[in-house]
């Protein structure tokens, strides 16, 4: 697949203002600082659509970006960040949980996970809940460039550890905004599903 456009569209606080659409949404879920921002600027080849944070915590809504008039991308806070005070932070966590619950519109789920750590236990909560609402995702290992091939075989199995529905876990995917290493097999998912729509009840 070709990326012809990609615009931001809005930022969400309130999801009664999430947009009247039908198109698929294809999200970006995981721990603050793991990269979703940087994934979604390296799968639509731009280098700022999304803002990138030197400080973790720098994405807190839910972001909306429209490609090739198609579909969107969804960029979600980060979760796990303890600097973020505990009332915010149980915000975003109502935010993030009420969208992926609710939301029809939802194609899959990236679910995205530091190459170098430990999935951690609110990991194992978004995988857990996804499975719970029969959401297709995606585990994604980012910064891939930081590890070799045989530590990356190692963190495939601990993560495959923390999925137990594989009908729903599609792939485990590498990816580098680096090496661009994951970019076009992630595209390639995307196509997929466009293709063949998701129906929810
Ligand atoms: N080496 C390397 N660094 C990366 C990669 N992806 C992201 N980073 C860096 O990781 C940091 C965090 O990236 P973001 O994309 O802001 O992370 P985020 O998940 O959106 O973070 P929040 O918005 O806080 O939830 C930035 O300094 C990025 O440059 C990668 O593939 N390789
Ligand atoms: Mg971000």
């Amino acid at each position: 697949m070709k990326i012809n456009s990609a615009e931001f569209i809005t930022s969400i606080y309130d999801l009664r203002t999430l947009p009247k659409s039908v198109l698929p949404e294809f999200v970006f879920v995981g721990r603050s600082n793991v990269g979703k921002s940087s994934m979604v600027n390296k799968i639509c080849n731009r280098k700022s659509l999304a803002k990138i944070g030197s400080v973790p915590g720098k994405t807190r809504q839910l972001n909306y970006f429209l490609i090739n008039e198609e579909f969107y991308l969804v960029d979600l806070p980060g979760y796990g960040y303890a600097k973020v005070p505990e009332q915010i932070r149980a915000g975003w966590r109502k935010l993030v949980e009420e969208y992926v619950s609710d939301r029809q519109n939802v194609s899959m789920v990236f679910v995205l996970i530091d190459a170098r750590h430990e999935p951690t236990y609110l990991d194992e909560l978004m995988v857990t809940w996804l499975e719970y609402y029969e959401i297709p995702y995606v585990i994604v290992l980012t910064k891939s460039d930081k590890i070799s091939k045989n530590k990356m075989e190692k963190q495939i199995y601990r993560c495959s550890k923390i999925v137990n529905n594989d009908d729903l876990c599609i792939d485990y995917i590498p990816f580098s905004i680096i090496t661009g290493e994951g970019r076009n097999e992630i595209l390639a998912l995307i196509s997929k599903c466009l293709k063949n729509p998701r129906k929810r009840d």
